[in-house]
């Protein structure tokens, strides 16, 4: 493990004013995100959808790094360039995610394990000499009333961090997510309360495990309600709680905070974001975004995959990344 090189990653991740840009959907969740505005899920569409997404004008001012989903990873462009090699050029560092999904926990209804360690030392050991320069893992927690149970989290932070580790020996920083869905009629003080056993167990499982807290970031769920719980808690408590919890449970030295939006609202998530960087000067991180949903909608739900839409399209996607990015500095007013 190269510490240095590391911490470089790491730097450039974190680099004001910006934050990543999660475009790797896996082709299932893509078809999802197709159907819902009627195109045809296929190859082509999925490597057209992207090349819109990289070639937006200015994205580089926004975005640090971009991830990816293997396919896209090794798909070329229209220009025959490979996506990757194409990131590199414009300044965007290119990552990976390189779970294979959340699946059915044996034993434990409604529950899931994220899956991908059989074979990921070979598997990173490639990405890393093609030039990706970090990955994603992505952990899914379920809230409802009597789960999640310990041992999803026991589980899914200890593969978190053997993943980290395998990542951090290719010199490759680990992007840890585990996502504490929104869905369900859980109240905030329930999310809060399972973002703390989360949080603790999963950095407790990455120290047992040696990995190096400053060459990781973490990418989390905001502590908010459920989305169908009759009393929702506003914007500024979201953002309260979120930072507090954050504090808490979370070492200083981590490399970084880049959350998720977890089918937020767009306003609602660069709200949220920019409420906590108003108060950025007393944290010990960089608290930023890693989001997809809430960067990309609006902008697909206009493409529908047409070529007439792309340069309109690219507009609502990079004032999308800009208010991201202000809100990533607590600079956004509305
Ligand atoms: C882009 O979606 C990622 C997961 O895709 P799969 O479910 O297909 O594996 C996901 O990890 C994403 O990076 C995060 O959830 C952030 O996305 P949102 O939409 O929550 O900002």
């Amino acid at each position: 493990m190269n510490i240095r090189m590391l911490e470089n990653t790491v730097e450039k991740m974190m680099e004001s004013p910006k934050g990543l840009l999660a475009m790797d959907e896996s082709s299932p969740t893509c078809a999802k995100r197709f159907a819902s505005v009627g195109i045809e899920d296929s190859e082509n569409n999925r490597r057209r959808y992207r090349e819109l997404l990289v070639t937006t004008p200015s994205l580089n001012e926004y975005i640090s790094g971009a991830i990816l989903f293997d396919e896209t990873f090794n798909q070329k462009m229209s220009t025959g360039d490979l996506f990757r090699d194409f990131l590199t050029k414009i300044n965007i560092l290119p990552g990976i995610k390189v779970d294979t999904g959340a699946k059915d926990f044996s034993g434990h209804h409604d529950e899931k394990i994220t899956e991908g360690l059989d074979g990921l030392r070979d598997r990173l050991a490639d990405y890393s000499s093609k030039g990706a320069k970090f990955c994603k893992w992505r952990a899914v927690i379920t809230i409802g009333e009597t789960i999640p149970s310990n041992a999803c989290i026991l589980s899914n932070s200890n593969s978190l961090a053997r993943y980290a580790s395998l990542c951090q020996e290719n010199d490759l920083v680990p992007i840890v997510e585990p996502e504490i869905l929104i869905n369900g009629d859980h109240d905030i003080i329930k999310s809060d309360k399972v973002s703390q056993i989360t949080l603790e167990s999963l950095f407790e499982q990455l120290d047992i495990l040696n990995v190096n807290i400053a060459g990781t970031i973490l990418k989390p769920s905001m502590v908010i309600s459920g989305d169908k719980n009759k009393k929702r808690a506003d914007t500024q408590t979201v953002a309260e709680m979120t930072l507090n919890r954050l504090v808490e449970s979370c070492p200083s030295n981590l490399g970084g905070v880049a959350f998720l939006s977890g089918g937020q609202s767009d306003e609602e998530a660069t709200e949220h974001l920019n409420i906590m960087n108003k108060k950025k000067s007393e944290l010990p991180w960089r608290v930023t975004f890693s989001y997809a949903r809430a960067i990309q909608q609006s902008a697909l739900n206009y493409w529908r995959g047409k070529d007439d839409n792309a340069e309109k399209a690219q507009d609502i996607l990079k004032n999308r990344a800009r208010l991201c990015s202000e809100a990533s500095m607590g600079s956004l007013t509305t």
